[in-house]
């Protein structure tokens, strides 16, 4: 059954954290000692721009929280950059971490409950030269940059990695992220280290900041077989993209790919998993293996995903029910210049959080991405996810009406159908 914009009242349970969530490469400006930046600016690349000053969120942060608490938001999910915070190997700036601490107040004062990212997409440059994420020291060093933050930037919520699929899949396996490696056999063992490393950053929580609530970001699709004969191929695809991570996170144990590997103490005490939804994949054999384009006059967004609601409630659902853990929505939201569309498809997606909810699933929370339009990776700033627009010459704030139908939604703890209709008339 297709999900449509509610015409009746839809509320969510008490204390649901609202907000928005970003990333630090992505809004702050300067991040020039990351291997993004290098990336961007390296010939050949699939960037068609530059992040430059990105959305200078690095010196707007306190008026911007302001701006996200007057819209209603009680929660905020933030990156640091760890090429900032350790920009040589073991070289730690202390004006880098008490800029974050001071992000980290501003939040507080702002009333808007932190979850914090520490890796999100980018590294130190050094860290690639180490060879990253596929590199034997990878977790070592995760661990020590993990164990700096703990000790220095308390915080209610740990995001510990974004989306750590992603990174395997377009930066290792494929050549569209750094470090374009675009070697298949780098997705098992930059998979395996993802995983070690959030078990890492989860012990070294635990010892340090055992009040902090720590989870993982995962990208989650719906994955759908186009035919009968495509199933094994799901299963398989699903099983490399998710599945290893939920068996991790329930289990303590990292399985491997159908090889001997086995790793055990990894993400089993986790608190929650993050859920970051935005339409699913359909995999189909004869079309080896390859995910179908969006069928011809579906609702598709600027991204070319189409908008697929009910998928939602799927992946909501399979999170809690293979990780037994609390889950929040990290992300979810739609790239599109027609803010109508951005309204219809935050009521569908709500609508679709809370039939999750009555489901089994225990969501505990819903972060928009994202809270300002800003640097979409390789396309440069074309996408634009935000509530908020920015001008790009002088950084300029515009909320754009979805920005305030959110934060109806927001104060309410709740969807009302004449407010909805409002929004969609106006
Ligand atoms: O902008 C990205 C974000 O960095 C990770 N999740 C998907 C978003 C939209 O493409």
């Amino acid at each position: 059954m297709t999900i449509e914009v509610p015409t009746e009242r839809i509320a969510f349970p008490d204390g649901f954290a609202w907000g928005s969530a970003a990333c630090a490469h992505q809004t702050e400006g300067g991040n020039w000692n990351s291997d993004w930046w290098e990336w961007e600016h390296r010939p050949g690349t699939p960037c068609i721009e530059v992040s430059g000053d990105a959305i200078d969120h690095y010196n707007r942060y306190d008026s911007d929280f302001e701006l996200l608490a007057s819209l209603g938001h009680n929660a905020h999910r933030f990156g640091i950059e760890w090429a900032r915070i350790e920009p040589e190997p073991g070289e730690i700036s202390k004006a880098a971490l008490d800029h974050y601490a001071r992000v980290i107040e501003s939040l507080h004062r702002n009333n808007l409950t932190p979850f914090m990212t520490l890796h999100h997409f980018s590294s130190p440059r050094w860290f690639a030269a180490e060879g990253g994420w596929a590199s034997e020291t990878a977790v070592d060093r995760f661990r020590r940059f993990a164990e700096v933050v703990a000790k220095r930037l308390e915080v209610p919520f740990v995001c510990t990695i974004n989306e750590p699929q992603i990174v395997a899949q377009i930066g290792y396996q494929g050549t569209g992220f750094p470090p374009g490696a675009g070697e298949n056999y780098l997705f098992g063992p930059v998979t395996r280290n993802f995983i070690a490393s959030h078990g890492a950053a989860v012990e070294v929580f635990k010892e340090h900041q055992p009040s902090a609530q720590i989870g993982l970001v995962l990208a989650t699709a719906d994955y759908q077989a186009a035919n009968e004969e495509s199933v094994k191929l799901r299963d398989r695809v699903h099983h490399r993209m998710v599945g290893v991570y939920h068996d991790a996170l329930r289990t303590g144990v990292f399985t491997g790919f159908g090889d001997d590997e086995e790793l055990r103490g990894v993400g089993g005490t986790s608190d929650f998993v993050g859920v970051n939804y935005y339409t699913r994949t359909v995999i189909d054999v004869n079309e080896r293996g390859n995910a179908q384009m969006p069928k011809p006059g579906a609702e598709t967004t600027q991204m070319g995903y189409e908008v697929v609601p009910e998928c939602f409630v799927t992946v909501l659902k399979l999170a809690h029910e293979k990780t037994g853990l609390p889950v929040y929505v990290t992300e979810n939201g739609i790239g599109t210049d027609d803010d109508h569309q951005r309204v219809r498809f935050i009521a569908r997606h709500l609508t679709a959080v809370r039939q999750a909810i009555d489901e089994g699933a225990d969501v505990r929370g819903y972060m928009y991405w994202c809270p300002m339009d800003n640097f979409e990776w390789t396309f440069g700033f074309s996408r634009t996810f935000g509530l908020i627009a920015v001008d790009r010459t002088t950084f300029e704030r515009t909320p754009k009406p979805s920005a305030s139908y959110f934060a109806e939604i927001c104060r309410a703890n709740a969807i009302d159908p004449v407010v909805t209709a409002s929004y969609l008339e106006s």
